[in-house]
């Protein structure tokens, strides 16, 4: 097959690979970024280019006949979830064994399908995950670049005690600080300005009109919008897309060679492509990367991958659950999809949870708090290869996520007591499952910094060869990854083009 080359390969479009591809840009370096979901700016029938949860159609879901939505159901109907055509829609759900992980999937990866919050760890956290990096430097150089760049602003305190849209998260506020918990803003790459205009009616609504994890039409700062535009804008980056790239080598002469499945609408493998570069930047987040090394290394591919590629992956601890509220305390028809306000334990040493108030926006009022809860849960899983279906195999336990729901329960019953509510029994399916603790939204790990890699991203092993996505973190980071993801990155790019890419 003919082989495309490029100084640089960026392999993904999310926060790692769009951080790669504008500095990379900017340093003057031609870059082919390689994306296997679409590119998000085509309206379909109805005018919009992505659908609602209330509505869900085939741009929802990556190649499924039925969607599924981390809510299975409502009063135990299945009444959430909708057959679908197969389709590369936008969010993705991956399944292993007694685990699932929701991914974003088109131009722009997770910041296409994610819920926005812009969450800047504690220090005192990042620098017991990442014991190899200067904080100091991160929290006063790296953090403040991507905040900058992602767009981050926070919702204004003053209309936030008004609005009808944010009633809900300011009864589980009401409820945390009857049980003597902090509660704290949660910064957004949504743009709240737009929001407020939503409200007044004067602009369409997307986080008014229910949408989110199938993407949203407006008020979102996805990296479509920030990072990738201004890639694209430098004059040197290429996007390609509906392309997965499946194998990397090296050629005799040290340069990368890719294998690159391009697919049709159907999922259809219609041509497969070999792509050449010096440099290769991997930004297929933890599950795309790991999977590509893992295989690569099992296969042969890359041999000198050491042994910690593939392993150090968790779940941030993810654990979603619904309280029911007495009669009084009135959620609202009316929620906003973007989270701003979480629940801040994290502090507490014997057990340490971060819990964002989530939104249920079903257009009626149900009485539903609903939680996603950040635990510091300490297990972490590896990932194999599996040479008959050629893909990584996670090997994450049911008894691992137990460990979160334990941690979640604690602070969700105490908060129960001093309220004197129950959990709800009709969200999770049919089995009265309280916590879902079965799927992930932020999967993590798998190549961790310092460990499959050098403290910058460097891939052991290999020279030119780096990694620049949430597959680094180590299984936690204690609040939404997207920030310390960018910011790492930036810290990479700004290493890596001082030392590294010199002619
Ligand atoms: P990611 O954004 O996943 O990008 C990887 C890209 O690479 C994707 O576009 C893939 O399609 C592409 N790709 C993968 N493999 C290949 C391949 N072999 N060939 C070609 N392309 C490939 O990675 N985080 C927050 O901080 N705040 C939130 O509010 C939040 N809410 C979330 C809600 C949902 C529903 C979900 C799913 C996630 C949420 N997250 C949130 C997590 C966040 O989106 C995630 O940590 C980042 O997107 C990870 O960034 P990466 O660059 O690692």
């Amino acid at each position: 097959a003919a082989v495309e080359s490029a100084p640089a390969i960026v392999i993904g479009s999310g926060y790692g690979g769009a951080v790669a591809a504008l500095r990379l840009g900017q340093a003057g370096i031609r870059t082919l970024v390689i994306e296997m979901g679409r590119l998000w700016n085509t309206a379909g029938p109805d005018g919009k280019v992505f659908c609602s949860t209330a509505a869900p159609d085939k741009r929802s879901m990556w190649f499924k006949t039925r969607t599924e939505a981390p809510l299975a159901s409502f009063l135990w109907l299945d009444v959430v979830n909708r057959d679908i055509t197969p389709y590369p829609g936008a969010l993705d759900r991956v399944h292993y064994n007694d685990m699932s992980v929701f991914l974003g999937r088109g131009v722009g990866g997770g910041s296409l399908v994610n819920g926005s919050m812009a969450v800047t760890p504690l220090q005192s956290y990042f620098a017991e995950q990442f014991p190899g990096v200067n904080a100091t430097e991160m929290y006063g150089t790296y953090f403040p670049r991507a905040r900058a760049m992602l767009g981050v602003n926070s919702v204004d305190p003053a209309w936030f005690e008004s609005t009808e849209w944010y009633r809900f998260t300011r009864i589980s506020r009401k409820h945390a600080e009857k049980t003597g918990l902090r509660t704290t803003f949660v910064p957004s790459v949504y743009d709240f300005e737009y929001m407020r205009r939503e409200a007044a009616g004067t602009a369409t609504k997307s986080a008014l009109g229910q949408e989110v994890i199938y993407g949203n039409n407006h008020g979102k700062r996805s990296l479509d919008k920030t990072y990738l535009a201004s890639a694209l804008g430098t004059g040197n980056v290429t996007i390609t897309t509906m392309e997965r790239v499946r194998a990397i080598t090296r050629a005799a002469d040290g340069t990368y060679v890719l294998t690159a499945d391009r697919i049709d609408d159907t999922g259809a493998v219609v041509q497969t492509k070999q792509y050449g570069c010096t440099y290769l930047f991997l930004g297929g987040g933890s599950i795309g990367t790991t999977e590509l090394l893992v295989r690569a290394r099992e296969t042969g591919a890359l041999p000198a991958l050491n042994a910690s590629v593939g392993a150090g992956w968790g779940t941030n601890g993810n654990v979603m659950l619904g309280r029911a509220n007495h009669l009084w305390d009135t959620v609202g028809a009316n929620q906003s999809t973007m989270p701003v306000m979480g629940i801040d334990d994290w502090a507490n040493t014997a057990n340490p949870v971060f819990a964002e108030i989530a939104p249920l926006p079903t257009g009626l009022e149900h009485w539903v708090s609903l939680y996603l809860a950040l635990t510091k849960n300490p297990e972490r899983a590896s990932f194999t290869y599996d040479a008959a279906t050629d893909s990584a195999r996670l090997g994450w336990s049911a008894a691992q996520s137990a460990v979160s729901v334990a941690m979640a329960k604690k602070l969700f019953d105490r908060i129960n007591a001093a309220n004197s509510t129950i959990y709800r029994y009709d969200l999770f399916g049919s089995g009265n499952k309280v916590f879902a603790d079965d799927f992930t939204y932020h999967p993590l790990g798998g190549c961790v910094l310092g460990k499959a890699t050098d403290n910058y991203g460097r891939v052991k092993g290999y020279s030119k060869l780096y990694i620049t996505d949430g597959s680094l973190v180590p299984g936690s980071i204690g609040v939404n990854p997207f920030v310390t993801i960018t910011a790492l990155a930036e810290r990479t790019m700004a290493r890596v083009l001082a030392e590294d890419t010199a002619p």
